[in-house]
């Protein structure tokens, strides 16, 4: 693994295009990143506090130089600070976004927008009904209105409880009421971490960090489920569908135009334009064969999940489409949006366009997205970037062959309606499958790629290590792209890589070991998973007492630290590749890493091995089922060894 392509990414489409980028004098992240190396200690340790003006102030790790900020900040202060405030950070972008797709609901059932259907009526009641909202005798569009108009008044609630904190089990909501963390309005949790964590404010670490779960936990169980929930209404739920993964998605003779960022408001409304026969005509007149729509990051796991619509990779792989030198056109919104993507652009003839009046970049088009007049600002950018197709330089192009097939479009509805049969929608299969031991349990694998570690790499390996040992993977954002690249997303990898009875049930329903839930947000689809299969019975009373973990084995965004908290606060051990910036401070280290356990019942573990971390995971999965005194597993491989202490 001498050369720096392989050494970079794990994905051989991606190699080539490190490849190309060296040859073409491109600089991409990885560039970037060796650059800034080595990176500040200070930072990393989470010891660099820079909230007031008499600082900043910096903790020295060795014990030698000060110990304290020039107002008496001690280590464990700024830490927690530090790390709380990306939980505001990570929770604040999620909620942002299912915000504005409450509002997109508003204006849809209001009827001022024609472009937005409700297409999921069932869940529109379901969800409803959830919100206290007696829908007898009324319309669909009142319902949305109402429900609407409910959701967006949770973000500045003052008081009381998120609605959708009922869907935890009851033994689960009464420890949060007791531990008072149970998130009151999902605005007012945010400001008020930016107000615990100004100068002069809460020092207490656990106090500090009991409120970033709180926080964390409306994110969660608020901005995110309404994110998800409120998508499934208004973009329809999503069902298993086939689909194609990786950069070789791109065609090179065609229009390629890449949606790139996360909300489906845009994506939707995009795919449905990409569709429009006059734009296809123009694309032929220009010699193209067509419009190829392909999606980045989380938006195409939007489009994918629902549409079918190709994702040319996960976030490492933004500024690689643009070096194919086929790109017509990248359309962002926001999130993960590398501010880089400018100056890829500029060295090819894609056009770069954004959306959101909150992304902007200095001297990039802007085209701003109205959901009023949705589709015709879609087929205004579609057109951009078929007008744009004349200037390809076709010497320049190169378009990695790989592409994979995979299956997408799991939720907590239609998944378990597979396992239950036709009849027999219910989660009694699952958890049925695990206590008797088919099924050692399951994991969430979530999360970013970072150039800290190879790219890929530690998702794949996390991932084939947990099937082998017949845990059931379920997957969401970057992760799940990773894993689609290597055909991990196929019913057919089970027979390959799953252990014998994780292979039984592939086999029976048809479904892949690794189940796409979907985006970032949608990790909100795993706890209601959870939180069905403790109402199914048989595996204990409470989300903590489930065989399952979590991990985000290449993380790098804030909202992967709001994701943990709301994993670890709902009782799920989770395991974080690189650290989070706590090692400065061993009294928060060890709260988070240890002693949380004994509070919520989940607690943080960081390990940048990822087959190590996943038999950290396989270690604490069979903890669980032993501590619910779960019968052997039925096909027991070989005793999970640990390759160092635990
Ligand atoms: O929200 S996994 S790199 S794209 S932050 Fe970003 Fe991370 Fe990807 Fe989706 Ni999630």
């Amino acid at each position: 693994m001498s050369e720096k392509h392989i050494q970079r990414s794990y994905d051989p489409a991606s190699q080539k295009m490190i490849k190309k980028a060296e040859s073409d004098n491109v600089k991409i992240a990885w560039d970037r990143y060796d650059a800034m190396q080595p990176q500040c200690g200070f930072g990393e340790l989470g010891l660099c506090c820079k909230v007031c003006n008499m600082g900043p102030c910096r903790i020295d790790p060795f014990g030698e130089g000060p110990q304290e900020g020039v107002c008496g900040a001690t280590k464990d202060t700024i830490v927690a600070r530090n790390l709380t405030r990306m939980i505001a950070a990570g929770s604040a972008a999620h909620s942002d976004h299912g915000r504005d797709i409450a509002h997109t609901l508003l204006l849809a059932a209001r009827g001022q927008t024609h472009d937005y259907k409700l297409k999921d009526t069932e869940k529109l009641k379901k969800v409803a009904l959830l919100y206290g909202i007696d829908i007898n005798g009324k319309s669909i569009e009142k319902i949305g209105e109402e429900l609407g108009e409910k959701c967006l008044s949770e973000f500045g609630q003052q008081e009381g409880e998120l609605k959708m904190t009922k869907r935890a089990p009851a033994k689960r909501l009464a420890l949060w009421r007791k531990l008072g963390i149970v998130p009151r309005g999902i605005d007012r949790e945010v400001v008020e971490i930016m107000h615990r964590t100004t100068m002069g404010v809460d020092n207490d670490y656990k106090n500090i960090i009991n409120h970033g779960m709180r926080t964390a936990l409306a994110d969660g169980w608020g901005g995110s489920m309404i994110a998800t929930e409120l998508s499934d209404i208004l973009f329809g739920s999503p069902k298993p569908i086939r689909a194609t993964v990786n950069l070789g998605v791109l065609k090179e003779d065609q229009v390629n135009i890449v949606v790139h960022g996360h909300e489906p408001t845009l994506s939707d409304v995009v795919q449905q334009a990409a569709k429009d026969p006059e734009l296809v005509a123009l694309a032929k007149k220009y010699g193209a064969k067509g419009i190829n729509l392909a999606g980045m990051c989380c938006t195409a796991n939007e489009i994918l999940m629902r549409h079918g619509i190709p994702s040319a990779g996960n976030f490492l792989q933004q500024e690689l489409a643009i070096l194919t030198g086929a790109v017509e056109l990248m359309m962002v919104d926001v999130q993960c949006v590398m501010p880089a993507l400018s100056v890829a652009a500029n060295c090819f003839h894609t056009k770069l366009v954004t959306t959101s009046p909150k992304c902007k970049f200095p001297g990039v088009e802007h085209v701003e997205f109205k959901e009023e007049r949705a589709l015709e600002i879609a087929r205004n950018i579609i057109r951009m970037g078929v007008e744009n197709f004349k200037n390809r330089a076709k010497e320049r192009i190169e378009i990695p062959k790989e592409i994979r097939g995979l299956v997408a479009g799991f939720t907590t509805e239609n998944t378990f309606h597979i396992l239950g049969g036709k009849y027999r929608a219910t989660f009694r299969p699952l958890n049925d499958a695990i206590i008797s031991g088919r099924l050692r349990g399951a994991a969430g694998v979530v999360g970013c790629n970072n150039p800290n570690i190879r790219q890929d790499w530690a998702h794949v390996s996390m991932v084939k290590e947990l099937i082998k040992h017949d845990v059931l993977v379920v997957q969401t954002g970057c992760s799940a792209i990773a894993c689609a690249k290597e055909g991990l997303l196929t019913p057919e990898s089970a027979f390959k890589l799953a252990g014998r009875g994780l292979q039984e049930i592939c086999q029976a329903v048809g479904i892949p070991p690794v189940l796409h839930v979907g985006s970032c947000v949608d990790n909100s689809r795993i706890l209601i998973i959870l939180s069905q299969v403790i109402k199914e019975g048989g595996l204990g009373e409470d989300l903590s007492d489930i065989p399952v973990a979590a991990a985000a084995p290449e993380w790098m965004s804030e909202k992967a630290v709001a994701i943990g908290f709301y994993a670890v606060a709902s009782g799920v051990y989770t395991i974080f590749g690189t650290p989070q910036p706590v090692l400065g401070s061993e009294n928060v280290t060890n709260y988070i890493a240890a002693e949380l356990e004994n509070i919520v019942g989940g607690k943080f573990a960081f390990e940048a091995d990822p087959i190590r971390a996943a038999q950290m995971m396989i270690k604490h999965i069979d903890k669980k089922r032993e501590a619910l005194k779960l019968p052997p597993l039925m096909y027991e491989r070989e005793p999970v060894r640990m390759t160092n202490n635990d």
